[in-house]
């Protein structure tokens, strides 16, 4: 092969099948032998449009194969996860298992990407790891950052068109990597060192996160004040040069809720922004829950009869089925928890089924209960019938 690919998840499986489609031999690589089998049968193993036509040509064509193991090539490509530890601290062990598993296989000149979400500084240091057990290859390796920026649900149309931005550690590494992407990317490849495009990708998400924290701190202030938020930030944003996010739950997946803290762990001093951003989105997502709990008990009191609620919304973001990380299945796991007898209706239209939750059709749900709560402004809520019902509305969907 000419590629490995160290990780074939959201990310690494899109990546290794468009590479594959530029008719180039790639061996994936991934600890999950199911995974491995499945993608070797030409199928996938995650929800992303197009992704299944991809891998099942590239493995048929013989440009795509999996395996647990690496072998020998002229590109290394890490994409695997970086999660995070207790007391919100990046773990890089994977990206550290992972490149240790290809020191034995490195050659001059070859080239070596991280595109793992990753703490300022881990290129450098893989590679200062790499020269530890390699030293007669020190300065003769090109290795470089290169972070993905893709939607969820539009990967396979992003992973082309989007701009990347690609860090190597030296000058050379940078052009190595920029003629290997330019390969099969049609985006604008822009050239950086390895430092600032690990921080680029943190800055990009954080910049997300801390536009929606300023959202949802208006929606707390403005629930205090009487004001309705969404008319508000409408009319702000009626400004030139103003462009205020909406509130909405809290701030869920598995980048924007998580990216931050990558600065924070390592500046903490210097992010107070960002890091009170991250407090504040956490906070709104409890707030939502207590709210919910609020309106219960006044319903009681007004009624004399525990009210049945609808909770409308598991995901984490509208119109997708991914629960990751989501706000609303926090919230409606801390409801249930203070759950007094009440009659409960959950909906997620864009799921079947699910393990903790019962779930309920949308529509049946709204309609059996006295208080409807919208957690996630699916598009199929906006044409619900609300006539005569408490509603708590924390996405916008009834605006
Ligand atoms: N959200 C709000 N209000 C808004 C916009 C979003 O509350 O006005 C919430 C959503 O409901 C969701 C969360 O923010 O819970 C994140 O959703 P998102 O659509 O902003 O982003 P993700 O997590 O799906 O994807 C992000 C993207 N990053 C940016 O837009 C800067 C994507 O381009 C990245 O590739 C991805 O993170 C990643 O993998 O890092």
């Amino acid at each position: 092969p000419e590629v490995v690919m160290i990780g074939l998840g959201y990310i690494g499986l899109p990546t290794a099948a468009l590479i594959a489609q530029s008719k180039t031999f790639v061996h994936g690589v991934d600890i999950n032998q199911n995974v491995v089998n499945t993608i070797n049968e030409g199928k996938i193993h995650i929800i992303e449009p197009d992704l299944g036509s991809a891998v099942s040509q590239a493995v048929k064509g013989g440009y795509l194969k999996a395996d647990t193991k690496p072998v020998a090539a002229n590109t290394y490509l890490i994409v695997v996860p970086t999660p995070f530890k207790a007391k919100n601290e990046p773990d890089i062990s994977f990206v550290e298992a992972a490149t240790k598993s290809i020191i034995p296989l490195l050659k001059e000149e070859d080239l070596y990407i991280i595109e793992s979400t990753s703490p300022i500084g881990t290129t450098e240091k893989m590679v200062d790891l790499i020269y530890q057990e390699r030293p007669e290859l020190e300065g003769k390796l090109n290795a470089a950052y290169c972070p993905e920026r893709v939607l969820p649900g539009n990967v396979m149309h992003e992973l082309v068109h989007n701009d990347r931005v690609i860090g190597g550690v030296d000058e050379k590494s940078t052009d190595k990597a920029i003629d290997f992407y330019k390969e099969f990317i049609k985006g604008d490849l822009h050239r950086t060192n390895a430092r600032t495009a690990e921080m680029c990708k943190l800055v990009e998400n954080s910049s997300r996160d801390v536009q929606i924290a300023f959202a949802n701190e208006l929606s707390l202030i403005c629930d205090k004040a009487d004001i309705d938020v969404w008319e508000l930030i409408k009319l702000a944003n009626k400004h030139p040069r103003v462009n205020i996010l909406q509130p909405g739950c809290g701030v869920g997946g598995h980048c924007i809720a998580v990216d931050p803290y990558f600065i924070v762990a390592d500046y903490p001093m210097e992010s107070k922004i960002i890091g009170a951003a991250r407090e504040i989105n956490n906070y709104k997502s409890f707030w939502c829950a207590e709210k919910i709990q609020t309106a219960k008990l006044e319903f009681e009191l007004k009624h004399g009869r525990k009210p049945s609620i609808a909770i409308m919304g598991l995901a984490f973001k509208p119109n997708i089925d991914d629960l990751r990380e989501s706000p609303a299945k926090y919230i409606a796991q801390k409801v249930l928890q203070n759950a007094n007898n009440e009659d409960y209706y959950i909906a997620e239209p864009n799921i079947d089924s699910h393990k903790i939750f019962k779930l309920t059709n949308y529509k049946d749900a709204a309609r059996k209960s006295d208080i409807v709560v919208f957690l996630v402004a699916h598009d199929e809520f906006k044409e619900l019938d609300l006539v005569n019902k408490v509603i708590l509305d924390f996405c916008g969907v009834t605006k």
